[in-house]
């Protein structure tokens, strides 16, 4: 997509109506723009991103859309599902936004690579936007940016929202906080012992797929649904009568995807319907907000220099053995209650 005409215009005159303009006329560029902004470090930058969240937190959103985590271990072929799963919902008429963090790569130029020959067709198909970030600023497995970027695609007039996460483990878990549904990707053969996946991952899985069920890799695939399908029945889900599907793919070949459309939509009009879905959706806002609170804090403690100083000292006298990390804590709580918090960025 190419940026609106006004955008060659010196950089300064661009303003809040630029921005929710071309958000509101789903311009991509604009979109890109946005969440270049939101990333930056720049205090100018957050302030005019402050402001655009506010504004469109006032407006009424144009899409209700659903938020899609994919995890599952490295190499299972998430990327290579986005691709193929991506393309099926453009067909169905949806508008796509992929949001993928490259554990490879600090610099967004790598992930750009990296994802955009695994995601080949979506990432050259109308109405799709795949948008890589890199590991550098993460919150568990999630770019501390993943949540507001979420809300600035629904605002440009995406309605499936899909995040590829890092790795396994925590990450399942942090993911489940700003995603409505997770599709967990596995390859033939992995699991064969389930003890080996944590318990806090098995929790957070909505709908199973394994992936790779080509080739030679046909029988152990079938054999790896039927143990996973049993393993997973003794699992009690959020969503009542919810039975989490094993669906049996394969990405590469692209074979399979229907079944999967037919789970997300039964999973979603049932948990709307249950009403889970917006209890999640609810109860995901008041957990960001709690998780963001001690990293922000943190940063606005330590921008305060001579606070800095006074930590740097303590961390040092440790190190050197002149204290101990439970009088530590005990000064460091001193010096919180008898600091001077008024004194601009002393
Ligand atoms: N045979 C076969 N290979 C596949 C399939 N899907 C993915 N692959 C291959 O598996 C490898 C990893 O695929 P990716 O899509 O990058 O996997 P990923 O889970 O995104 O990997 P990370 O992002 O690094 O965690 C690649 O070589 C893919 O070509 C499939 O359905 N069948
Ligand atoms: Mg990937």
């Amino acid at each position: 997509m190419s940026p609106p005409p006004y955008s060659h215009r010196n950089k300064k005159t661009k303003d809040l109506s630029y921005y929710l303009n071309g958000l509101a006329e789903s311009n991509t560029f604009v979109l890109a723009e946005v969440i270049t902004l939101i990333e930056s470090t720049r205090e100018d930058h957050q302030v005019l991103a402050s402001t655009i969240l506010t504004n469109l937190f006032e407006q009424n959103p144009k899409t209700e859309s659903l938020r899609i985590a994919i995890t599952g271990s490295p190499g299972a072929g998430k990327s290579t599902f986005i691709d193929y799963f991506g393309c099926s919902l453009l067909q169905k008429g949806h508008k796509v936004a992929v949001l993928t963090i490259d554990p490879s790569s600090n610099s967004s130029r790598g992930s750009i690579l990296g994802d955009k020959t695994r995601m080949e067709q979506l990432s050259v198909s109308e109405g799709a936007y795949i948008r890589p970030t890199a590991s550098g600023n993460l919150l568990g497995g999630i770019a501390a940016h993943t949540k507001e970027t979420i809300l600035l695609c629904e605002a440009a007039g995406f309605d499936r929202i899909i995040i590829e996460t890092v790795g396994v483990g925590q990450n399942e878990a942090e993911v489940s906080y700003i995603t409505d549904i997770n599709l967990f990707i596995l390859q033939p053969g992995a699991g064969d012992d389930l003890q080996g996946i944590k318990r806090g991952v098995l929790e957070n899985i909505d709908i199973a797929v394994v992936n790779k069920s080509d080739g030679d890799m046909k029988d152990l695939a079938v054999e790896t649904v039927r143990h996973y399908t049993q393993s997973l029945a003794f699992f009690r889900h959020a969503l009542q009568n919810w039975h989490i599907p094993v669906h049996q793919i394969s990405s590469l070949e692209k074979r399979g995807v229907e079944q999967i459309l037919q789970s997300l939509d039964f999973f979603e009009n049932e948990s709307k319907k249950q009403g889970l879905f917006y209890v999640k959706r609810k109860e995901q806002e008041l957990k960001w907000f709690e998780k963001q609170i001690p990293s922000l804090f943190w940063e606005w403690v330590m921008a305060k220099t001579s606070f800095k100083e006074s930590v740097d000292t303590l961390k040092k006298e440790i190190e050197n053995r002149q204290l101990n990390g439970v009088l530590a804590v005990r000064l460091y709580k001193n010096l919180i209650e008898n600091f001077d918090w008024t004194k601009n960025g002393s």
